[in-house]
């Protein structure tokens, strides 16, 4: 089965790459490093540095005697994207092929409209590329939890039954994103939902929350095929930075009352959840919605669990509540259902005492590298 990965160099198009290609899949890969070049410009580099596409698939090739090919160039380009498409016929297209930092998109005028323009640019193309060059082919679209918010009900599944004076109806579950970005997502699944239901696409939207980890059972065989391991503020998410924080001795940066409460979800999991999607197609005219987590926890909880952790590695950790850069709620309800991958078969990696020590002790090798002025920048939302 031919899979088109868009966004195949970020943080997890790359391991999802190695996963299907280490399954027998014939993937190719897109990327025009736009991450990469942002990472550059704002002067957040990565913690470890990574090779570029076509090097880590040479890398990959001598390792697993398996092809990726590789397609550089910008998805927002008509041209370029029909000429993939046209030459690949993919059958299944995993979309992460998007600007995915919250912090970036509130950060000036310009990065509002780059995240706003590219994510919603490039799901448009993508749509009308599948209905032009491979109408039966599956869309997995990478979502996000953010997408509802932290609404005082119970988050349902994508969907939700309203009941309105005697007569009922199936709707999106509400949704009311906290930045920018996670607005982009919205309008994404907006646009997928009036092209399911107008051309009959077939498409799996997954929610996903917030990942952690380094390491996918592909990515480990050598250090030049892990993933990019971010832990600025613009993309690092929180527990890979408080892991860097604690090695630096930097003061865990919990913001506000630190009783934000997301799902979380390892990288492992995030590779499985895309082949068991892939696996098991959403059916033609359908969008199939996950919540794409494992467990939930706030703030403070992680903050705790990567103090204790350290104390047991012998690295003294300090949390520190700051000010909150964000506008969320800092205490809430939050009782998200995430049913449907598990009954697909995930079997989960919860983020125990073990998977910290693990992530702790392989970025302790790399404590020297660590830049204290790169963790923290306060990019305001207000
Ligand atoms: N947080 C802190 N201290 C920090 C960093 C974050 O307290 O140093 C808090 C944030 O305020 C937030 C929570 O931790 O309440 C999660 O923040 P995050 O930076 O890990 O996650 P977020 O910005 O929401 O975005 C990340 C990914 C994004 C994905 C999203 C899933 O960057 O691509 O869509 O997680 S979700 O959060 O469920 O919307």
């Amino acid at each position: 089965m031919r899979v088109l990965i868009l966004g195949g160099d970020g943080y997890l198009g790359w391991p999802t790459a190695l996963r299907l290609s280490s399954q027998g899949y014939e993937v190719a890969v897109v990327d025009n490093y736009m991450r990469r070049n942002i990472m550059r410009e704002e002067n957040v580099e990565p913690l470890y540095r990574v090779p570029n596409l076509h090097e880590r698939v040479h890398l990959w090739k001598e390792h697993s005697r398996k092809e990726i090919f590789v397609h550089i160039g910008d998805l927002r380009q008509w041209d370029f994207l029909a000429r993939v498409f046209d030459e690949f016929q993919p059958q299944v297209i995993v979309h992460y092929a998007e600007q995915p930092s919250a912090p970036y998109s509130m950060l000036r005028r310009e990065a509002s409209l780059l995240t706003i323009e590219n994510n919603l640019t490039v799901t448009s193309n993508v749509i009308f590329a599948m209905r032009e060059f491979c109408p039966d082919a599956h869309l997995i679209k990478l979502g996000t939890m953010g997408e509802y918010g932290t609404p005082n009900i119970d988050i349902e599944e994508g969907w939700i039954n309203i009941k309105h004076n005697e007569r009922q109806q199936k709707f999106l579950y509400p949704r009311q994103a906290g930045s920018l970005y996670h607005t982009t997502k919205i309008m994404d699944t907006d646009l997928l939902w009036f092209y399911v239901r107008t051309w009959g696409m077939r498409v799996t939207d997954l929610m996903q929350g917030p990942v952690y980890g380094l390491f996918t059972e592909e990515t480990v065989v050598s250090d030049n095929l892990l993933t990019l391991f971010s832990y600025d503020e613009l993309f690092g998410t929180v527990i890979n930075r408080f892991i860097v924080q604690a090695v630096a001795g930097y003061p865990l940066s919990v913001y506000g009352k630190g009783g934000q409460t997301r799902g979380y979800l390892n990288i492992k999991d995030t590779v499985s959840c895309v082949q068991l999607s892939i696996e098991n197609p959403a059916d033609e005219g359908e969008l199939r919605i996950f919540n794409q987590f494992t467990e939930t926890f706030s703030v403070s909880e992680l903050a705790e669990k990567v103090l204790r952790v350290g104390k047991d590695l012998g690295i003294e950790v300090v949390v520190k509540k700051i000010e909150n850069p964000r506008q969320e709620l800092e205490e809430h309800y939050y009782k998200p259902v995430h049913t449907g991958l598990l009954e697909l078969g995930l079997s989960p990696h919860y983020l125990s005492d073990g998977v910290l020590e693990e992530m702790m002790k392989f970025v302790l090798l790399y404590k020297k590298d660590i830049d204290r002025h790169k963790i923290f920048r306060g990019t305001k939302w207000s």
